[in-house]
């Protein structure tokens, strides 16, 4: 066992390799307020053509943009549907009616999934006693679902009832090249439904920070004000732009080996007594594994898998959550493994 502990917690925890601060110490910078840092409008320029959008602006966090997004949808006392598990509901700290004053309307679906119909069923008729359907959010890949993709099919059906009602679509697309790499469908045939996206740079792509909002000129001109609105118009900040675009040109087709490595460790945890992973919602980089065979709470599962090196979140009902990236090899799933298999037979 080697003494760095194996940190499955997150592809959040991943560090920038050498190269790329090489690249970010090597970055062109300017001010960015001033719309004059060389970098950043590059990176921006390189993402709305891989994602087929007029624009994009650079953010501090997924967080930011995805509530960057939201603000700019919306208006207060509107309403938002998304999945009952969906980040934006809870993860972000409240931040949708703290910072936009808006609700959810939330919608039940296996592995991250809601279908047209389940939309279509929420939208609130037009009447004052109802909030305003404002905005249908959708999550690609699927972060407490664990790493599920969204059929393209389903996003499709769910427009057709978006156009019917004039309703803008938003993407939280912070892990969209996994659903790229795991299926061949290009990052701008998923985006192509919807009017913004929010893709991350910081989770398996390996960057140490940033995300990236992309739509047409005008939304992104709108957004831009909300952005310094929230504190987040920064000045020479290629320095981190430059690892953005040394993850999009170098750490995008590894994804692979990060869902190969996640397939391992879901069929072998699965093998071992007390442990239990549907396998058929293991798609990408994150696997969901039931712990409630073992007699013990995941909290009392996490802390033994802690205390023998190897990291894991719990994520609830019962659920540790492992996430495979860039700074775990396949030796350590190995190594991983055997870790959870001492835990199921001595507790
Ligand atoms: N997710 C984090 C935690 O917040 C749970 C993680 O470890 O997975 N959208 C999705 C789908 C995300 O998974 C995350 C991060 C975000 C947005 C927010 O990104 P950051 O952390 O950059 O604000």
């Amino acid at each position: 066992m080697t003494t760095e502990p194996i940190d499955l917690r997150s592809d959040t925890v991943t560090v920038p390799s050498d190269e790329m601060r090489k690249a970010m110490a090597a970055a062109e910078v300017g001010d960015d307020v001033y719309g004059e840092d060389p970098t950043v409008n590059r990176l921006q320029a390189e993402l709305a053509e891989r994602l087929g959008k007029e624009a994009g602006l650079f953010m501090a966090s997924g967080t930011m943009s995805n509530q960057v997004a939201l603000k700019t949808h919306t208006q207060p006392g509107d309403e938002v549907i998304c999945h009952r598990w969906s980040h934006i509901f809870n993860f972000e700290g409240g931040a949708g009616p703290a910072m936009s004053g808006v609700g959810f309307n939330l919608v039940d679906g296996d592995y991250g999934v809601i279908t047209a119909e389940q939309v279509e069923a929420v939208i609130r008729p037009d009447s004052i006693h109802y909030p305003t359907t404002a905005l249908i959010n959708l999550e690609n890949t699927h972060n407490k679902a664990g790493g599920t993709i969204f059929p393209l099919g389903e996003i499709r059906n769910i427009r057709k009832v978006a156009d019917h009602y004039g309703l803008p679509m938003h993407l939280d697309g912070a892990r969209l090249f996994n659903a790229v790499v795991a299926t061949g469908v290009e990052a701008h045939q998923w985006a192509e439904p919807f009017d913004s996206i929010s893709t991350c740079l910081s989770k398996g792509l390996g960057a140490p920070v940033g995300s990236v909002l992309l739509g047409s000129k005008e939304f992104i001109e709108k957004a831009l004000y909300v952005r310094k609105r929230f504190g987040g118009a920064m000045r020479q900040v290629g320095v981190l732009a430059a690892a953005g675009l040394f993850a999009l040109e170098n750490n995008i087709d590894r994804l692979a080996d990060d869902h190969a490595n996640a397939g391992r460790l879901a069929e072998g945890v699965n093998e071992i007594g007390g442990f239990s992973v549907d396998l058929n919602g293991v798609h990408t980089n994150i696997i969901m594994i039931d712990v409630t065979g073992t007699g013990m709470t995941e909290e009392a599962v996490r802390d033994r898998l802690a205390e023998r090196g190897v990291l894991l979140n719990t994520f609830g009902r019962g659920f540790l959550r492992a996430v495979t990236h860039l700074n775990v090899s396949a030796d350590e799933i190995e190594k991983a493994l055997e870790v959870f298999a001492r835990i199921a037979e001595s507790g």
